[in-house]
């Protein structure tokens, strides 16, 4: 098991890479690159001075997060096969650098959905939060609101050029249904595995946030089927998951707990994003402290499932609440996700010392 924590990069994050190396038990930082197109190769240059950055300052750089992937390979356009072969390159350059494990979602349109970035707590801690009554409003509305309540900063996969046309977008998507999605996931996967398992990489694929249809759109990370199904679509080690807690347990039917221990059985897990979630009613939830009495997961549980199914992969806590008066990225202050790393590597000392 590695610790780590998400790295946004010189220029768009302000936490200095030395803050990171001074967690407790940290080793490594989760980055990628902000400045390269979607569907455009990742030079090798600019990927070499990413992760010399990070080692410069005593830290690994072993897992990306994400190497997005091109609406045309989702909608699946005869353009993919360049997007493809793009893609094929672009891993080739991260293994020659060291990397060991890429992340990446397959979620049409946009990344993870929030409808308040900025939800205040009993506490007065910051988090986010997801409020059904906040998507019932037009597509231009909902878009708005989180391009402009994200503090100033440019969320990845919420890039306001690409959403600035979402309406053409959705059309694009109009004829791909959760089969038409899945082939073309498998489609991509056929593509991209081999040249993981040629170069020592390996995929990890990211929940659907939440974890069933928004606007309409077509989800195929929901559940334990799903993952099952995408594991299956090419049977390789190569071919793995991200596996988020807050994500899957955003649907209250799916097992959180089962499903930690069935794919790290299967040695799928290859990163865990490990956060607590409160379920306020229904579906709605916000994003808790990680300590299991401020959410509805037993993190105890979190960490024993992963543990003791043999999970060798890398970790990080996932968003984190704004606290001591720090601002910043939505999800991505210093605080609370090093409190966050602290509590879930005092977890795993005590499932491991048994
Ligand atoms: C949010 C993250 C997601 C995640 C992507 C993976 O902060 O958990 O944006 O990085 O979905 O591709
Ligand atoms: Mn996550």
């Amino acid at each position: 098991m590695q610790m780590t924590m998400r790295w946004f990069g010189p220029e768009q994050d302000k936490i200095p890479l030395e803050y990171f190396r001074q967690v407790p038990g940290v080793e490594g930082v989760v980055g990628a690159l902000y400045d390269v197109a979607v569907g455009e190769v990742w030079p090798e240059e600019k990927i070499a001075a990413l992760v010399g950055q990070a080692q410069a300052a005593g830290l690994t750089m072993e897992v990306i997060e994400s190497v997005n992937i091109h609406d045309d390979i989702k909608i699946g356009l005869p353009s993919r096969d360049r997007y493809i072969a793009n893609y094929q390159q672009t891993i080739r350059h991260l293994a020659k650098a060291g990397v060991k494990v890429i992340c990446y979602n397959f979620m049409p349109v946009f990344d993870w959905m929030k409808t308040d970035m900025n939800y205040v707590l009993p506490d007065g801690s910051l988090t986010m939060a997801f409020e059904k009554k906040g998507i019932d409003k037009s597509l231009e509305e909902v878009v708005k609101e989180v391009l402009e309540n994200s503090n100033g900063f440019a969320l990845p996969g919420w890039e306001p050029e690409r959403l600035g046309k979402v309406q053409e977008l959705f059309a694009q998507y109009k004829d791909v249904d959760d089969v038409k999605l899945r082939e073309n996931l498998a489609y991509f996967l056929k593509a991209v595995i081999p040249v993981c398992e040629e170069v020592g990489v390996k995929m990890a694929i990211h929940p659907d946030d939440p974890p069933y249809s928004i606007f309409g759109l077509p989800r195929v990370v929901k559940n334990r089927d799903d993952l099952d199904w995408i594991c299956n679509a090419v049977d390789s080690e190569a071919n793995g998951i991200t596996l988020c807690t807050g994500s899957i347990a955003e649907d209250p039917a799916n097992d959180v707990y089962g499903i930690l221990a069935e794919f790290s059985r299967r040695k799928r897990i290859h990163f865990a994003h490990v956060r607590n979630i409160k379920i306020i009613q229904d579906k709605d939830f916000y994003e808790s402290a990680h300590p299991t009495q401020y959410g509805s997961l037993n993190m105890l549980k979190v960490i024993q499932s992963l543990h003791d199914n043999g999970f060798d992969g890398y970790i990080r806590p996932d968003h984190g609440r704004f606290i001591w008066g720090e601002t910043g990225r939505p999800g991505y202050g210093l605080y609370d996700r090093a409190l966050g790393v602290t509590y879930l590597l005092g977890l795993w000392e005590a499932v491991s010392s048994k």
